[in-house]
């Protein structure tokens, strides 16, 4: 298939992050809404060039541990019963830890361009139930796992001589299954855009972005687990130096909440302000939402915390009335139905990676 486009020319709005332009992060005012719009929508590619494909001669291949191969046509998926709702994921990488900020990390980007939370998003997705489309295959009793195969492939962006490899990750066969995960085909209304999989991606609710493939080709069912370079060489951590096992591999989002009003560097008025922002924890359901605006010596619960819609983020809004002009350090903190909750500092710091950091961030301000 032909790559006719780079996400520079399709994305400019959006604040790039890495030297090859292959992350775009979301500004800061972007996630100020509940539904962060299409052109504002981070991208995470592996690769610089967009996939091209022409939805004319498209195929969804599924096979594998199945009873009946398929091979869909667009046209047909559309075809399937539809499915919509609202997901929120971000990138393991999102919301680095501050002590990387302005070092070169191991994948040879520079922290200090994505400081912030704008590696996620949420938004209003269409598609249809894998569940029904691996029902039409028929999944054999040897089933163990799913595999997704992406129509994007390359040299790896950062290992010394690197391997040719295509972008594809697995699922737990329950995941899979849950009739919530989605072929998704729309996003906020529109024909999923191309930077973010057209024609079709996966979407798995809950789960840390690169779950979510996107330009999906290639559906296949295996009898064993997935051992694929984006799933055993990346999207880790390093457990500590004394755990037994070596490598935690990041599947659902950790409890986590960011504020995003105000913005970083506005001034707040001293006559009061409505503080407001995000929270959301993977499978599971935020329960409480803390605010301290002294740097964490105090905390009270937020005036509101909204219900979610589907598998959105909850948004929050906390009326705050400063003491006086001066410095203040805003923090938030989410704790969840499981009662988890942010740590205050990123907790594995040995690894050098920085996935899946959902510690309370330190949000500086001036009241004037
Ligand atoms: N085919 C393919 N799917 C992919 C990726 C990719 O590079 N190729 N990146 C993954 C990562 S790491 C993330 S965080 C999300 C980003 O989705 P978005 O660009 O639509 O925001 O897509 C995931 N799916
Ligand atoms: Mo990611």
């Amino acid at each position: 298939m032909a790559i006719q486009q780079t996400q520079t020319e399709v994305q400019a709005q959006i604040i790039p992050t890495n030297a090859g332009f292959r992350t775009f992060a979301a500004p800061p005012s972007a996630l100020q809404n509940n539904i962060v719009p299409n052109d504002l929508y981070y991208v995470r590619n592996h690769w610089r060039e967009v996939p091209q494909i022409d939805t004319a001669t498209y195929r969804l291949t599924v096979d594998g541990e199945v009873n009946s191969p398929l091979s869909l046509s667009y046209q047909d998926l559309l075809e399937m019963p539809r499915k919509i709702f609202q997901v929120t994921f971000e990138c393991c990488g999102n919301s680095p830890v501050p002590e990387y900020w302005g070092k070169v990390t191991r994948t040879g980007s520079v922290m200090e361009q994505i400081k912030g939370h704008g590696i996620m998003g949420n938004a209003e997705w269409a598609g249809v139930s894998l569940a029904d489309v691996l029902e039409r295959a028929g999944v054999k009793a040897s089933a163990v796992e799913v595999m997704f195969e992406g129509a994007d492939h390359g040299p790896d962006e950062t290992v010394g001589d690197p391997p040719e490899v295509t972008y594809e990750r697995s699922l737990p066969l329950a995941k899979a299954t849950h009739p919530d995960t989605l072929l998704a085909y729309e996003m906020n209304g529109e024909p999923l855009p191309a930077p973010h999989g057209y024609p079709l991606r996966l979407l798995v609710p809950g789960w840390y972005g690169m779950t979510s493939i996107k330009w999906l080709v290639g559906i296949h069912v295996l009898d064993h687990e997935f051992k694929g370079f984006y799933q055993t060489e990346r999207y880790m951590t390093q457990n500590a130096p004394d755990a037994e096992t070596t490598y935690t591999y990041h599947t659902t989002m950790k409890v986590k909440s960011i504020i995003t009003n105000p913005l970083p560097g506005e001034i707040v008025p001293g006559g009061g302000y409505l503080l407001a922002g995000a929270a959301w924890s993977g499978e599971n359901e935020v329960v409480k939402l803390e605010i301290s605006t002294d740097g964490g010596a105090h905390w009270k619960d937020v005036d509101t915390l909204h219900p979610r819609s589907g598998y959105s983020w909850n948004r929050w809004e906390h009326q705050w009335q400063p003491a006086g002009p001066g410095q203040y350090t805003l923090m938030c903190r989410a704790t969840n139905d499981k009662g988890e909750t942010q740590p205050m500092e990123f907790p594995n710091k040995w690894d050098g990676r920085g996935y899946g950091n959902n510690m309370v961030f330190p949000f500086e301000v001036e009241v004037r």
